[in-house]
């Protein structure tokens, strides 16, 4: 302790938390090494708690035997999965096996942009899907395409090689930190093993009786892949919007936040307003029927949640 005190904090590494598993964090230094270690009191003091992702200083007498000393502040914070500092999200959507849903896809993308996260749609198992189911789910990926996401939809009948699956991704998460998130059976283990065989992660069966998978992930790990870092995570398909106020729901869709600017009302939130942009476009064709549904369903039940705990009514 003295010796530390000595030392001050120049003998501290940086590093970023990669895993979070049984009381214990662990470290990749700068230069690469992973260290294991255990928080200081003092987080648990203030009720904070280390995140994966999270900058880092700490110290280290030797590799399993270190002490988290700093957390840095975070840029973003995502509760699921438990991610901090996040560049990317890429919701891993299977077109079948578990059905596609733009429900669900909305959602995801709404968990992401309220923390201004990158969204990317990248849609699995095409090869199971015959060609009606696949061309289906095609024009639902250009109309995302179309207000600005980026869409991976692999052809049908075809497993990408990991030289497509680097052209088609490795650029965008060069030097960023990427999540892979979906609902169980999705096969994000699969593909994160297929970008690196290395990684041998624990791929899942998807339970033919109940059509969805088995939770196989159990905990979030960063690793190193196409010069980034990737998270694969627990699946979950289960999402809440405690954190966002009515007013700002719009935001997380673009072409409703767009199009609403020519609402009649300052404050329109699209719903029973008169002379509404968006419902407008709705029936014209130009915004998405599912979309405007999903938006107004999130919206209906961020009205209706009840009040917080620990704030005091009508403050
Ligand atoms: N046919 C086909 N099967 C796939 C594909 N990707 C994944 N699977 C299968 O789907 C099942 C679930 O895959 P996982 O990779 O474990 O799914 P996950 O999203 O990691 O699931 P959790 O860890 O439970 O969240 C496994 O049986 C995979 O072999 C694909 O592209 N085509
Ligand atoms: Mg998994
Ligand atoms: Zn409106």
């Amino acid at each position: 302790m003295t010796e530390f005190k000595q030392k001050g904090r120049d003998s501290l590494k940086n590093g970023r938390i990669i895993k979070a598993l049984s009381g214990f964090y662990y470290i990749q230094s700068e230069d690469g090494k992973i260290y294991q270690t255990k928080p200081r009191g003092i987080f648990r003091k203030r009720n904070e708690s280390p995140l994966v992702g999270d900058e880092v200083k700490f110290s280290a007498s030797a590799i399993t035997e270190g002490t988290l000393e700093e957390i840095s502040q975070r840029s973003n914070q995502l509760t699921r999965p438990t991610v901090a500092n996040v560049d990317i999200g890429v919701i891993i959507m299977s077109l079948k096996d578990p059905d596609f849903s733009t429900s669900l896809l909305d959602r995801y993308l709404v968990s992401l942009e309220q923390h201004h996260i990158q969204p990317v749609i990248w849609i699995t198992k095409t090869d199971l899907a015959d060609e009606k189911e696949y061309e289906k789910v095609k024009v639902h990926a250009d109309y995302y395409r179309k207000i600005g996401y980026e869409v991976i939809l692999p052809e049908r009948d075809k497993v990408l090689e990991q030289v497509e699956v680097e052209d088609l991704f490795g650029s965008m998460i060069t030097k960023r930190l990427a999540v892979f998130l979906g609902q169980s059976g999705a096969g994000k283990s699969t593909l994160l093993n297929r970008l690196d065989a290395n990684l041998q992660l624990k791929i899942g069966e998807t339970s033919k009786s109940l059509g969805r998978g088995r939770h196989t992930t159990r905990h979030v790990e960063l690793v190193p892949l196409l010069g980034g870092l990737i998270a694969d995570t627990p699946g979950f398909s289960a999402i809440e919007f405690d954190d966002i106020a009515a007013a700002d729901l719009a935001v997380c869709f673009p072409e409703i936040w767009e199009t609403g600017r020519e609402c009649r009302f300052k404050g329109c939130v699209h719903q029973n307003e008169p002379n509404c942009a968006v419902k407008t476009a709705v029936n014209k064709g130009t915004i998405a029927q599912h979309r405007y549904d999903h938006y107004l369903s999130i919206l209906e039940e961020i009205q209706n949640r009840k009040p917080r705990y620990g704030k005091k009514r009508g403050s």
